[in-house]
């Protein structure tokens, strides 16, 4: 069975038990001792010499970086449940041809079938629409993620310690989180979900800092952008998604943090 070494409270441990839910995939959690340094411990540094938590461990692969982690599951188990990824050969499937073969030795008929797409047309759909779920993936790490981050830290993480929120900090990243949500309200215009027509990782990965803004007055930036507050709705009622939260509950009614 895979383990998942890593810390419920965060995003990046999140964003790998979101990928494993919607594949419906069952794993080990070993919980990671972060108040207590453990993710700096030998032991932990053997998985990841940068100490940070997510890890998966599968067999004799052991890999950090939750979007790679992500990344892997998806392609590793493309074909169950939720395709999370939009690859060539699932596409190519759904308008496969079947074919007969008669093998004249020996008579017998054999069914094949073709994985090509129907035309060259088909295939640069295909081409396309990988290459605009990699770039709205591209988005999340390089422009949503870090403004995200600083807020979360502010407006949940420092009140939780105890500490108050610099408004600067709030000022200043607000408005950048802004710019990025009129930049998905546009997309959001075109295409059901931020990848394209389908919910794929472009989105999932934004769940664990999504689910923790809708918490904190930043939430209003995002009610402000119907499409945007729609989509949000949408993504953040998936079963898959609901099961995450709950087992993250689930951490912190046992005191595991
Ligand atoms: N890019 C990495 C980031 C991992 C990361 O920053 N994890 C944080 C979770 S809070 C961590 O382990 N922080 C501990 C530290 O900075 O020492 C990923 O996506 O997995």
């Amino acid at each position: 069975m895979m383990k998942v070494h890593g810390n419920a409270f965060t995003v990046e441990t999140m964003r790998v038990m979101a990928v494993l839910s919607e594949k419906d995939l069952e794993f080990e959690f070993i919980p990671i001792n972060m108040e207590a340094g453990e993710h700096k411990e030998e032991h932990f540094l053997v998985l990841n010499p940068f100490g940070l938590v997510p890890v998966l461990e599968d067999g004799e692969l052991k890999l950090f970086e939750s979007r790679a982690i992500t990344r892997y599951i998806a392609y590793k188990y493309a074909d169950k449940c939720t395709t999370l990824v939009y690859e060539g050969k699932p596409m190519a499937r759904l308008s496969a041809q079947m074919e007969v073969k008669v093998d004249q030795e020996t008579m017998e008929s054999k069914m094949q079938w073709e994985l090509m797409p129907d035309s060259a047309a088909d295939a640069a759909v295909i081409e396309n629409t990988m290459a605009m779920v990699n770039m709205w993936i591209e988005v999340e790490a390089h422009h949503f993620d870090p403004v995200a981050s600083k807020l979360q830290w502010e407006l949940m993480f420092k009140p939780m310690f105890g500490m108050a929120a610099d408004a600067a900090v709030v000022n200043e990243n607000g408005a950048k989180l802004a710019k990025v949500l009129d930049v998905y309200e546009a997309r959001l215009n075109q295409s059901k979900y931020l990848g394209c027509d389908i919910f794929t990782l472009a989105d999932l990965h934004q769940l664990p800092a999504l689910s923790n803004l809708m918490g904190t007055p930043a939430k209003t930036l995002f009610d402000a952008r119907p499409k945007v507050s729609a989509w949000v709705a949408d993504i953040m009622a998936r079963p898959a998604w609901v099961k995450v939260l709950a087992l993250r509950n689930q951490h912190r009614s046992r005191g595991s943090r």
